[in-house]
């Protein structure tokens, strides 16, 4: 196991971000791959993508559609595509195992793998090291960046969307599982951004009304100078601060860039807002990380 010192916690607090190289062994990474590709293989394409919709009442069926399959996929394995790889019939134009933008959110609870990786003594241990006292797993993704399409992530803080009373609250553990570099999408950071508080929410309406999500707020622009990149080797860690400002690009390269990413809140003292997107279930009550 990789040591983690003080000064790296006292880093990751400075900075809003902190990577950690080797934090996983080349074979973790190996294992997330062939599990990937296993859940890949047995993959149901949801019906709204695959039906072809014709009038602009369907398209609203279409839209609600989407929105539902997102809403109602915190406890359990979704897929969620790039743009335009399905023709109008609902069939892909390109291999299906390159058509996934990601893949969540409870891979942490549902999947073997994922869930040995999320609860592996190094993360525990650092979480520990990180001081909290009572740690839930609220979400986790399987991110692609596929290469030639992978879509942008623009500008953001993960607390826009996954918002706690008080803030300062959420970390970001994301995993390297393929290099990730300039060029094929690694993320990006502003720096101590973390610091002043966030400018945009995203929170759920009234069950009944659609669109089934607004934010209220906006994201500032953020100029591009103030962003530095972290490239990653295959199994490093970058641990997120919720507030952090932080993007990745367009993976414009020949090479994929896979990543596994899991959010823990400090559950002590702290109130998960009802509005926000993600919430717990009865089949799946947000699990603690250790007791
Ligand atoms: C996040 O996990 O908050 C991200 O922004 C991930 C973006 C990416 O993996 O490209």
């Amino acid at each position: 196991m990789v040591p983690i010192t003080e000064e790296q916690i006292c880093k990751f607090y400075e900075d809003g971000f902190l990577a950690l190289e080797g934090f996983f062994s080349s074979e973790d990474c190996d294992a997330m791959h062939t599990q990937i590709h296993k859940i890949l293989a047995s993959m149901n394409v949801p019906a709204h993508c695959r039906t072809e919709f014709s009038t602009q009442e369907e398209e609203q069926l279409r839209a609600q559609g989407n929105a539902d399959y997102f809403l109602n996929s915190g406890d359990k394995i979704h897929f969620f595509f790039e743009k335009g790889v399905f023709d109008e019939k609902g069939n892909f134009c390109i291999p299906r195992e390159n058509s996934v933008n990601k893949i969540g959110h409870a891979l942490h609870a549902k999947d073997p793998i994922f869930k040995q990786i999320t609860y592996s003594p190094q993360v525990q241990e650092l979480a520990r090291k990180l001081r909290l006292v009572r740690p839930l797993i609220v979400q986790s993704m399987y991110i692609f960046k596929q290469p030639g399409i992978g879509g942008e992530v623009t500008p953001h803080q993960d607390a826009t969307f996954l918002h706690t009373e008080p803030l300062g609250r959420l970390i970001g553990f994301w995993i390297a599982v393929e290099d990730a570099t300039e060029e094929n999408g690694c993320l990006w950071f502003i720096p101590h951004s973390h610091i002043r508080g966030i400018t945009r929410r995203m929170v759920r309406t009234s069950t009944d009304s659609s669109p089934s999500t607004q934010f209220i707020g906006s994201e500032q622009n953020y100029p591009d100078a103030q962003f530095v990149s972290l490239p990653v080797k295959k199994g490093g860690l970058v641990l997120i601060h919720g507030e952090v400002v932080h993007k990745s690009e367009l993976n414009s390269s020949g090479k994929s860039r896979h990543a596994y990413s899991f959010h823990i809140i400090e559950s002590q003292d702290t109130r998960w807002s009802p509005d926000n997107w993600l919430q717990p279930t009865p089949e799946l009550p947000f699990p603690p990380l250790y007791m």
